[in-house]
């Protein structure tokens, strides 16, 4: 149905008409949307069929990667992409007069998560598929995703998310492989053969049913899964309350926690958890069985990838199956599960680092809290032995302590392999968060530097730059983005930089007509486009950005001779709903870009945006027309960071602190190519050893800082004159925690530096390409075939299919 126009065209007539009981010219851009995305699965299902036959007559290994998170976006166009059939649908549906574009705004966002965590498991499905690796992702089909973001008087308002309102074209629901997820109850125990057995009594179960998702490989016929679970009330309540338990059952799987790097300690949680890898344990192990090969070589054919701590209780799930199922003995089940199991770290943030009180954890689940008991007696005892009489340490590693489970060290003890994102994120896990872990296995520690797809992020989202690219060292980058360095050689030439500028131009175009459309503001597209969209918190100091732009305000207002190239900043950013921190700073971000925007001294200058309801979709449109990328948090606290790759990528130069990715993007580039400033992960962390420091005389002393933090409390911004005196005392009262005073003065250096570099325009482009050139290397192909290579051990599978 996809090899002409005309075949297609009828197809997807006919497909519109019976799908919708409708003329085709009668049908709706929605009935068109729902036969194009039915016609596209259907496709992709026939090569979803053989990769999945041919993973199980293989015997090959899988690897399958456990994510409370997927953020995953539109898929409408992605997978019109990798199946290779973008071309004749675009032109079949100008022929027939539809916009594809369109109908993809038609297409619900799939936003199963929150950030960074989220969509770097999103793009590692697109690689592990397109290097045609056995490898799926296993996640939680939340009824919510991440919240929508209104800005009502430069508040932050959310609203429920229902990208499901719809339906969703992607998904297969598949009852016949559901499972029973016992929580509650209690545990007796009988010997058997001369074997105590653990039997879980008076169990409350809920209903785990997948529904499955193709992820489609860039143009190589290999197709794996995603599966979410689906949380149902069981055929067989034990409830006397029906709809009680109908209601509870059916939360586990209503929101995405709208929260990343805090834990909000809920029970509901935990319950999350453990829904999530016992149902996803049960159907691996089933699957595996279909194999027919025996449980004691599970780890030589499965790797279970846990997604920071939040699925860490795999560990004591896979355990418990092959004990208490399989009758495995402790050592043996021990040395399957570990040798099954890896692990990832995001966050060095402690108040992210999961710890559960017993009080909630033992009575929710006591078969896992049993297990987890004797993982942490044995350890425990492993570590006596070796440094006996201290006492100390042990208690610093116990697994269990001060009536709590620290997941982190679960996950530490019970996985192979533990990995940081970024290189400095890796030593900093080693040298400073878990210096103890690291002495006892280090071994285990790797560092695998993130990465981004860029099909996704560059091929889709910034076609014209993507033909340009193409034209020039040919489409093999594709499939090889290293290959983007052969870029380098059209750094001297003016014509090709010239070309590259005008791609951005017309990006930049294109995002001001979206940001005019929705809010009325005229924007210059010759400004320079200087960009900062990420969750917002206060490591990442969007505060400092808009201090800077305070800053720039006062400037133009006190010095008529005062010139910069004319600058856009723009924002895009969800609060946590409970973060009253960065409640404040959004509205903080808005009020400012009022008051800039609405003068007409200071605005021909500067503008302000705050993009409301940052996304996957709305960041297509953004990467593409950046000119700068701010990354600018305080040093040690970014793990990685994914957005710096994603602007590189589209030819943004970042302005950020050595932090996370910043300092692999800054060894690649090099110095000309990047601008940077602050202070260095050692000074942060030096300085906090030291109980930080005096943030009070950076008031006192400097001017400018002075001004503007003046300006936060005394109705210079806000007529409500305690709006923003929170963020004063964070910055004084608190001692500044983040370092925001501390790096004003180097920011605003970095600044100028930045607005002088931008009057050279044939040196920016310059930098632009080189930036461009050296970004395959954040490709999440490499660093998908790292993991491969280094932790899971798999290969690919392309030469067989
Ligand atoms: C994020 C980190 O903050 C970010 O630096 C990193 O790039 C990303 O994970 C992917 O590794 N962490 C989270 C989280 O999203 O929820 O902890």
């Amino acid at each position: 149905m996809f090899s002409s126009n005309e075949q297609f065209k009828q197809e997807f007539i006919d497909r519109v008409e019976r799908m919708s009981g409708k003329s085709f010219a009668d049908s709706s851009e929605r009935d068109q949307y729902q036969a194009l995305g039915n016609m596209v699965r259907e496709f992709a299902s026939q090569n979803w069929i053989s990769t999945n036959e041919q993973y199980r007559y293989s015997g090959t290994k899988q690897v399958y990667y456990l994510s409370i998170e997927f953020l995953l976006g539109r898929l409408l166009k992605h997978n019109l992409l990798n199946l290779g059939i973008e071309k004749i649908v675009e032109e079949s549906f100008t022929e027939l007069g539809i916009s594809l574009d369109a109908i993809e705004e038609l297409e619900a966002d799939a936003a199963l998560g929150n950030g960074g965590l989220g969509r770097l498991a999103a793009c590692f499905l697109d690689s592990l598929a397109s290097l045609g690796l056995p490898g799926h992702g296993c996640g939680i089909r939340y009824k919510h995703g991440l919240f929508e973001q209104k800005i009502v008087n430069g508040y932050q308002v959310e609203l429920p998310e229902h990208w499901l309102r719809n339906g969703h074209v992607w998904e297969v629901r598949k009852l016949d492989h559901a499972v029973e997820i016992p929580f509650w109850g209690h545990i007796e125990s009988t010997m058997e053969n001369g074997r105590l057995v653990f039997h879980h009594v008076n169990a409350e179960r809920i209903t785990a049913v997948p529904y499955d998702m193709p992820v489609v490989g860039y143009k190589n016929k290999t197709v794996n899964t995603l599966r979410l679970w689906n949380a149902e009330p069981s055929a067989y309540p034990i409830h006397k309350d029906i709809l009680k338990y109908k209601r509870e059952t059916e939360s586990v799987s209503e929101f995405l926690y709208p929260d990343d790097t805090h834990d909000e300690g809920k029970i509901l949680r935990l319950k999350q958890q453990y829904f999530l890898v016992s149902a996803s344990i049960r159907s691996i192990v089933r699957s595996y069985r279909k194999q027919h090969i025996s449980l004691q070589h599970f780890h030589e054919h499965v790797s279970i990838h846990i997604n920071d701590t939040h699925p860490v209780l795999a560990i004591p799930e896979l355990l418990r199956f092959l004990i208490d199922e399989e009758g495995y003995g402790w050592d043996e089940a021990w040395e399957i599960t570990t040798k099954t199991i890896s692990y990832t770290n995001h966050t060095t943030l402690s108040e992210a680092l999961e710890r559960w009180p017993i009080r909630i954890f033992q009575p929710l689940l006591p078969r896992i809290y049993l297990i987890v008991e004797e993982i942490n007696r044995r350890f425990c005892n492993e570590l006596w032995e070796r440094y006996p009489g201290d006492w100390k340490r042990i208690e610093n590693m116990a697994i269990i302590a001060n009536e709590e489970v620290k997941m982190a060290h679960l996950a530490l003890v019970g996985s192979h392999s533990v990995n940081g994102v970024a290189q400095i994120h890796t030593e900093i896990l080693k040298q400073r968060e878990m210096p103890l872990f690291y002495e006892v296995f280090p071994n285990k520690f790797n560092n695998k530097t993130n990465g981004i797809t860029h099909r996704r992020w560059l091929l889709k989202s910034n076609p014209q730059l993507a033909s340009l690219i193409s034209e020039a060292i040919s489409d093999e980058w594709i499939a090889k983005p290293e290959k983007l360095e052969l870029l380098m050689e059209y750094q001297d030439d003016s014509l090709f930089l010239e070309q590259l500028s005008k791609v951005k131009e017309r990006n930049k175009h294109k995002l001001v007509e979206t940001i005019t459309a929705k809010t009325g503001i005229a924007l210059d597209p010759t400004s320079i486009f200087d960009i900062q969209v990420k969750r917002l918190h206060a490591y990442k100091r969007q505060l400092l950005n808009v201090l800077h732009i305070m800053h720039l305000y006062n400037r133009i207002k006190e010095d008529s001779s005062f010139s910069i190239t004319p600058r856009t900043f723009i924002f895009g950013a969800k609060a946590s709903p409970g973060y009253y921190f960065a409640k404040k700073v959004i509205k903080l971000i808005n009020t400012v870009a009022k008051k800039v925007n609405e003068d007409s001294e200071v605005s021909k200058y500067i503008r302000v945006i705050f993009l409301e309801n940052y996304r996957v979709s709305l960041a297509e449109e953004i990467f593409p027309a950046a000119d700068v990328s701010e990354q600018i948090s305080t040093a040690s606290k970014e793990a990685s960071g994914t957005g710096n790759m994603k602007f590189m990528m589209n030819g943004a130069i970042t302005l950020g602190t050595m932090d996370g990715a910043n300092v692999e993007i800054f060894e690649r580039v090099g110095n000309e190519n990047i601008f940077t400033f602050g202070l260095s992960a050692d000074d942060v962390l030096r300085l906090q050893k030291q109980g930080g420091y005096r943030a009070m005389e950076y008031y006192q002393h400097d001017r400018r800082i002075r001004k503007v933090l003046d300006q936060l409390v005394n109705g210079f911004f806000s007529e409500e004159q305690n709006e923003f005196e929170a963020i004063f005392d964070s910055l004084v009262a608190h001692n500044d925690q983040y370092f925001v005073l501390r790096d004003f003065s180097s920011y605003v250096d970095v600044q100028s530096k930045v607005n002088e570099a931008y009057r050279n325009q044939n040196e920016w482009w310059k930098k632009s390409l080189v930036n461009i050139a050296k970004s395959g290397h954040f490709s999440s192909d490499r660093t998908i075939q790292q993991y491969a290579n280094e932790i899971w051990r798999i290969r690919s599978n392309s030469n067989v299919l």
